[in-house]
C-alpha cells in the first residue's frame, strides 16, 4: 500500500484503490466517496438542487450509504423500505433500515407487502411458479414508482453500484439483449406516470461501499437475500472481479465506455418496444394493458 494519503499526505492510510492508483486516510476516503457521488449526479444530471428524493433502502451497504451521502450532500432525501416478507432476511433488513433512519433522524416511508398488499414474495413465487426475483422485481418497480408519485417525490434513487451495473451489462452483452441495453442508463428520465430513476453510486464499487459503511459507523446487513444465491449476476460479478484483479480499471472502462460509445445505438430498439400507456383500471398506474402487472399479480396471489 502506498505510504501516504493522496489528498492530505497523512501516513495513516486505511484503503488502497488500485483503479485510482491512490490510497486514502479515513476522512479523505469518505470525502472521495462523496465526491464520486457528486460527480455522478453532475455528469448525468441526476438531481436538481431542492427537489425531494426518495431513496429505495434495503438495509444493505449500498442503499444505506447512498442515503447517508445524499443527506450529507444536502439533499432532501427520505428513505423507502419495502418489506418483502422473506423470513429472517426481511426482519433484519427492516431493523437495520429503521436503526439508520433513527440515527440520522431521517424520514422513512415503509410499505409492507404482507400487511399492505396481502402477500409475501415466497407465496407469490409459489403461486406463479416462477423464481422469487420475478415477483419481487415487479413489485419493487411498481411500488417504488407509486410511492414516489403519491408522496410528491420527483425521483427515486437506488443503490446500484459499479459492480452491479457492470455485471448487468455483461449479462446483457452476452445475450445481445438490445432492449435491456437501450435502457441500461444511470438515469431513466420521467415519462408519463413514471418518476425519474437514478443510480448515483455508479462510480463506486462494492468494496468501496462496504469500506464507506464501516468507516462511517453504518450498521448494515451483511447477509444477502437468500434468493440471490446462485443468481446469474453473482457469476458475472465473480468473472469481472478476476479481470479487474489482473487489470484494475477494467470494470470502469467496460461500463463507462459502453455509456459513452455504445448505449445510444440501442435507444431505438427500446423506443420501438414500448406500446402506448394507459392508466391501470385497478390502481391508475401506467400500463400497456387494461390492468397493470402488479395488480394482476395481487389478484392471482391474494385469491389463494
Ligand atoms: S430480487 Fe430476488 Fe433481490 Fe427480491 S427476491 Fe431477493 S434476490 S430481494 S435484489
Ligand atoms: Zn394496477
Amino acid at each position: 500500500m502506498a505510504r501516504t494519503c493522496r489528498r492530505c499526505r497523512a501516513t495513516d492510510v486505511v484503503i488502497e484503490l488500485r483503479r485510482h492508483n491512490a490510497s486514502f486516510c479515513k476522512e479523505c476516503f469518505r470525502h472521495h466517496v462523496r465526491e464520486q457521488v457528486r460527480r455522478a449526479i453532475d455528469d448525468f444530471d441526476m438531481l436538481v438542487p431542492g427537489e425531494r428524493v426518495l431513496v429505495a433502502v434495503s438495509g444493505g451497504k449500498d442503499s444505506l450509504a447512498l442515503w447517508d451521502i445524499l443527506l450529507d450532500l444536502g439533499y432532501e432525501a427520505d428513505g423507502l423500505y419495502l418489506g418483502l416478507g422473506i423470513g429472517e432476511y426481511s426482519d433484519s433488513s427492516g431493523e437495520a433500515t429503521r436503526t439508520f433512519a433513527a440515527r440520522r433522524q431521517a424520514r422513512l416511508v415503509e410499505i409492507d407487502l404482507p400487511t399492505d398488499h396481502g402477500f409475501d414474495i415466497p407465496t407469490a413465487a409459489a403461486v406463479t411458479k416462477r423464481v422469487p426475483c420475478s415477483a419481487c422485481g415487479l413489485s419493487k418497480r411498481h411500488l417504488f414508482n407509486s410511492a414516489a408519485r403519491d408522496g410528491g417525490y420527483a425521483v427515486v434513487a437506488t443503490g446500484h453500484n459499479l459492480d452491479d451495473e457492470a455485471a448487468v451489462l455483461l449479462g446483457n452483452v452476452l445475450r445481445w439483449d438490445a432492449d435491456y441495453l437501450g435502457r441500461q442508463q444511470p438515469v431513466l428520465p420521467a415519462t408519463d406516470g413514471f418518476v425519474r430513476k437514478v443510480k448515483p453510486l455508479v462510480r463506486l464499487d462494492e468494496r468501496e461501499m462496504a469500506a464507506y459503511c464501516v468507516l462511517s459507523g453504518i450498521d448494515y446487513i451483511v447477509e444477502e437475500c437468500p434468493n440471490a444465491v446462485g443468481n446469474k449476476h453473482l457469476g458475472y460479478k465473480e468473472a469481472l472481479n478476476v479481470i479487474e484483479d489482473q487489470s484494475p480499471g477494467s470494470k470502469n472502462s467496460f461500463y463507462f465506455g459502453f455509456l459513452a460509445r455504445a448505449a445510444d445505438r440501442f435507444n431505438q430498439d427500446t423506443a420501438a418496444d414500448q406500446g402506448a400507456l394507459v392508466a391501470c383500471a385497478s390502481c391508475g398506474s401506467p400500463t400497456t394493458g387494461t390492468v397493470c402487472a402488479f395488480c394482476k399479480l395481487v389478484e392471482k396471489v391474494v385469491q389463494v
